[in-house]
């Protein structure tokens, strides 16, 4: 029987869990060449961590890698139900709280490598006597790459911003649909086959890359927007997603409808809010993103080499 301890959290309502000891060894390259050797030779470790019945299609793994920088202290590789995420805010954020709530962090600034590049992430002083959990992740830089590409689906046109901010987006307005929680099947069925369209017009990102999340956007009288967010492996964020608030704040920017300091209140379809900021760098912003993360469990995911399904349940 092997064991592999886990610590979940949540970020408004995203799930984060991080493992790290009983890792397979992906070597000593860059924190990018490790997540590489994870996909080529462990890809059912994440499987094992991630998929039914250990975990869910909603949860995003972290795992904790030694960084190959020597200016940063942590190096994480993200993934999920069917494969790896370039950058994940909501999981940044829980993976520090988590941290914090183990002791291994104070408040403070830590410099962290992912497999897209080097985030900085500043841990708040807790306001009372528990675990410090608010967390600022100043991500990669981030920008729009093809504005109003237009698309048929159903018989109706709308339009988006295809924009990176640590994965890829296609960001929409005019979707036509009401981003509630009594809507979630039509939001889900909507943004897969914009996704189908996205493939099949071959809307990439930069260099050819899978435009593999997708952001249906809403007024709220909450917050100064409030979205949607599908995931690759078909689950919505249910926190307003790191990267992809990155992703947004970039468009903004780049259409002048954001100033360098001026905060944005990202609402997710669940109603959890996340603070974001942009710095200006030539034709990029580099986004900072504040949010909260929980705890929420902390144990052991056991593996019998009898189960049929120690690998979980793949896709
Ligand atoms: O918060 O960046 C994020 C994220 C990506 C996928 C799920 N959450």
């Amino acid at each position: 029987m092997i064991k592999v301890p886990y610590l979940d959290s949540h970020t408004g309502g995203e799930p984060t869990r991080l493992v790290e000891i009983c890792a397979p060894d992906l070597g000593n390259g860059t924190v990018a060449d490790k997540r590489e050797v994870f996909k080529q030779n462990f890809d059912s470790f994440r499987s094992m961590v991630l998929n039914e019945p250990r975990g869910s299609d909603v949860m995003v793994g972290a795992l904790l890698v030694k960084p190959s920088l020597p200016d940063c202290d942590l190096g994480v590789i993200f993934f999920n139900n069917v494969g790896y995420l370039g950058m994940c805010g909501h999981g940044t954020i829980g993976l520090v709280a988590s941290l914090a709530y183990q002791g291994r962090l104070k408040p403070g600034k830590v410099r962290i490598e992912t497999p897209v590049g080097v985030v900085e992430a500043e841990l708040h002083p807790a306001v009372n006597d528990s675990y410090p959990n608010r967390v600022s992740v100043r991500n990669i830089p981030s920008y729009r790459h093809q504005k109003n590409v237009a698309l048929t689906v159903e018989g109706k046109e709308m339009h988006g911003d295809v924009a990176w901010g640590g994965n890829w987006f296609f960001l929409v307005q005019d979707h036509g649909l009401a981003v509630e929680m009594n809507n979630l099947e039509a939001l889900t069925d909507l943004s897969w086959k914009i996704r189908e369209e996205l493939t099949r017009l071959n809307v990439t990102g930069k260099n050819g890359a899978v435009v593999d999340h997708v952001e249906l956007f809403a007024h709220t009288e909450a917050a100064d927007s409030k979205s949607f967010v599908l995931c690759p492996g078909k689950a919505y964020d249910r926190s307003p997603c790191g990267t992809g608030t990155s992703a947004k704040l970039a468009c903004l920017a780049a259409d002048g409808k954001l100033t360098p300091g001026q905060t944005w209140r990202q609402q997710s379809v669940v109603g959890s809010i996340f603070e974001g900021k942009v710095e200006l760098a030539k034709d990029e912003v580099v986004p900072t993103i504040t949010g909260e993360a929980w705890v929420m469990a902390e144990g052991n995911l056991l593996i019998d080499d009898r189960d049929p399904f120690k690998d979980g349940i793949r896709m």
